[in-house]
């Protein structure tokens, strides 16, 4: 039997964020004129973030601060359907202060949210289809064969396009696309084993950076002639604005944050002070502690003994402000990385970016 895939002597690299820099690039532009808004299936994305579907980052509350600023928000599903469709119902009731030219609404003025749902909740799906803007399919690894069923069930009874992911590999986008059909799909989630609270590649050994994940993506959309038909997601890992501007580089087309979100005063997570220093709890689906409610059980492998493997960690990261500070912050960031590769807007960052491997770092002399 030929032995494929698995070769040492030509393995396929992969690249931590840290490890990348990119050129700098004629720029035309002074900041002001960059854009960095994105549309996604007839939404107006001012900025091109996502909050993750996580029960310590997006509830109402923050779903509503970040439809504010432009962003979307989606919400968790480590509650019951009907927790689900409150969630919603409260972002669609929010008010968007007159004069806000920034809010992500949707074609009743209202403000724009998404839910994350199992392939396999049909009856979640189906509640909450008519009370959001997207349904994004929530599992750690996308490419398999019941998950894809039920997103094609779902997909049939709702009768709407859904995000699907988390993939990892450019067989694993073709197959998922060839499946469900690509005007079924809104979006590719790309990325596993990279969230800041994952340890899935830890215990397994198995992963696919986001790096390497929004590539292979690409590569395979390209291959499919969809490039510019079925936008790409990175999420996972993403920790600093440059990594967000090496993602969209790469051919995403927007980012989704958690640990970045979990540090805003919306996020639902419990605010716990040490040292005189104030911190918000976030964990991730596959922990323990967001296990207790069982409701996130299957986004992970069940081998049906009623106790799980631990794929995610609980941490506590630093309070930092309100989202619209956050937004205000990672946006203006990533202006400036716009205006160094000289990109007028998101969608030209993956055309005019070069992107370069480090091969050591750069050593900053003196003291602060
Ligand atoms: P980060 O922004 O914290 O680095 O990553 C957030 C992403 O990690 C989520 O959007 C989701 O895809 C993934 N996640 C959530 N829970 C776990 C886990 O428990 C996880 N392993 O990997």
């Amino acid at each position: 039997m030929e032995i494929i895939g698995h070769r040492l002597d030509t393995p396929q690299r992969l690249y931590a964020f840290g490890e990348l820099m990119l050129l700098p690039g004629y720029a035309t532009l002074s900041p002001r004129e960059i854009d960095t808004s994105i549309s996604f299936e007839g939404l107006n994305l001012k900025v091109p973030f996502i909050s993750a579907p996580m029960d310590t980052v997006t509830e109402a509350d923050l779903a509503i601060a970040l439809g504010l600023e432009g962003g979307l928000g989606v919400v968790h599903r480590n509650c019951s359907v009907d927790e689900a469709v409150a969630m919603a119902e409260k972002v669609k009731k929010a008010q968007i202060p007159e004069g806000n030219a920034t809010a992500l609404k949707d074609k009743n003025g209202h403000i724009a949210v998404g839910a994350g749902t199992s392939p396999l909740d049909i009856d979640r799906a189906v509640a909450l289809a008519e009370k959001v803007d997207l349904l994004f399919t929530d599992v750690a690894s996308f490419h398999n064969a019941k998950l894809i069923e039920g997103t094609k069930k779902i997909v049939k009874m709702t009768g709407k396009k859904i995000v699907i992911g988390n993939l990892g590999t450019k067989e694993g986008v073709i197959h998922s696309v060839k499946e469900i059909g690509k005007e079924n799909i809104a979006a590719v989630k790309m990325g596993m084993g990279g969230g800041s609270i994952c340890i899935t590649t830890d215990v397994s050994g198995v992963g696919s950076p986001v790096t390497f994940g929004v590539e292979q993506a690409a590569l395979a959309l390209k291959e499919l002639g969809l490039l510019d038909e079925i936008p790409i997601i990175a999420d996972g890992g993403i920790r600093y604005s440059r990594d967000i501007a090496f993602s969209l580089s790469l051919g995403a087309s927007m980012v989704m944050l958690g640990n970045l979100f979990a540090r805003c005063e919306e996020s639902p997570g419990e605010t716990i002070t040490k040292d005189g220093n104030r911190y918000k709890v976030y964990w991730g689906m596959g922990s323990a502690e967001a296990r207790k409610k069982r409701l996130v059980a299957d986004r992970y492998q069940d081998f049906g003994r009623g106790k799980q493997v631990d794929e995610g960690i609980k941490m506590h990261v630093p309070l930092e402000g309100r989202v619209d500070e956050v937004v205000e912050r990672l946006s203006s960031e990533l202006k400036v990385t716009m205006g160094y590769i000289g990109a007028r807007s998101v969608k030209e960052m993956k055309n005019v970016a070069r992107i370069v491997v480090k091969t050591a770092t750069q050593e900053k002399v003196g003291i602060q």
